[in-house]
């Protein structure tokens, strides 16, 4: 049995809105990863069993790693389909907002979920979301929203309780992805409760594993290489790993979506690094993205604040809008004065 860390009342209150609705639209976040759609995925099958008007719409599109995930077919992209998305938004009478804590994290789908009138849920493990919203299930110990997902069901009881291989699948690759196939965030020992619980549904996990994985193209295999090779700047007395990937450097790797997934935990595989930064020009948006991640108690989240974002602990963001040597150099900084974040 799993301890029943939601409480009972919002439980109730969340069926209660199920119930008053038909067309219910689950929302996440921007570059969607395996955590954001497979919530909203679990999700969007329960309500489709249940008879209702489910959609999924998502800003922009997601890594063909993902596109297995059933369901991913029927998913809104509102960059490629604006006019369905804000008509699907529009047409809700209730709004579900899976895995991000704040607005700014679903970009131009602000503004139709800003115009709606429709409730909304809040299912999320980021901590202290600012989003009004008529039921909040904030739970930032736990390592998935997938995970969430699973224990929302299984308080519900009949017909939530109902997962389907289908649905089974779409919550561990969640809580696989969000975990590095549970590498880190999955101490808790009910992760495997809930592990098991899916396996004896009859997902296969070394399959999914692969699917998501094991599926690189061979540009994506060689513009790792190049990162690990040329790009990487090791700090060692500062025990921190960097790479920089410029647009053009990307163009040459025919780079999309996706392919730089999972690179900035590459240097944790070096003995002693607790701190990885990876730092990626954009070209679409003129921006750098900025990724940070650390191990044990080195607050990735105060370091990436100064660099207009912020998330988890371990895990989190952060942007950059001058020049990629500019950019560097900040970062250096930052890096050289580490022990100015741990000391808050
Ligand atoms: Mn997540």
């Amino acid at each position: 049995m799993l301890n029943k860390i939601i409480s009972e009342e919002k439980i109730s209150q969340l069926k209660q809105l199920i119930d008053d609705s038909h067309n219910i639209v689950m929302i996440t976040h921007v570059s969607p990863d395996g955590d954001a759609l497979g919530s909203s995925l679990c999700l969007y099958w329960l309500l489709h069993s249940m008879g209702k008007n489910a959609s999924v719409v998502v800003p922009n599109r997601f890594p063909e790693f993902l596109a297995w995930l059933p369901g991913s077919k029927n998913i809104v992209v509102a960059l490629d389909d604006n006019d369905r998305a804000n008509k699907t938004i529009a047409e809700a009478d209730l709004l579900c907002l899976l895995d991000f804590n704040t607005i700014n994290r679903i970009n131009w789908l602000k503004t139709p979920v800003g115009a709606s009138k429709a409730r909304r849920i809040l299912i999320d493990h980021h901590p202290t979301p600012d989003i009004e919203c008529d039921v909040e299930i904030s739970h930032p110990e736990i390592s998935s929203t997938a995970e969430l997902m699973y224990r929302i069901v299984s308080m519900a009881g009949t017909p939530y309780d109902h997962i389907t291989k289908d649905i089974a699948e779409c919550i561990y690759t969640g809580m696989m992805t969000d975990t590095g196939n549970f590498s880190y965030n999955s101490q808790n020992p009910e992760i495997y409760l809930i592990i098991n619980e899916l396996l004896k549904i009859g997902i296969n996990k070394d399959e999914i594993y692969n699917r998501v994985f094991n599926t690189y193209s061979v540009d994506r295999m060689r513009l790792m290489g190049y990162c690990l090779s040329k790009k990487m700047r090791i700090y060692e007395k500062q025990r921190t790993a960097l790479i920089y990937l410029t647009a053009k450097e990307c163009e040459h790797y025919n780079y999309r979506v996706g392919d730089t997934e999972g690179f900035v935990n590459l240097p944790f595989s070096i003995k002693d690094i607790d701190i990885s930064i990876f730092v990626r020009q954009d070209n679409e948006k003129e921006k750098i993205k900025i990724s940070f991640r650390s191990q044990g108690s080195f607050p990735a989240n105060k370091m990436a604040e100064d660099f207009k974002g912020g998330g988890h602990l371990n895990a989190a963001g952060g942007e950059s809008y001058v020049s990629m040597r500019t950019t560097l150099s900040m970062l250096e900084e930052a890096i050289l004065n580490r022990e100015r974040y741990e000391k808050e």
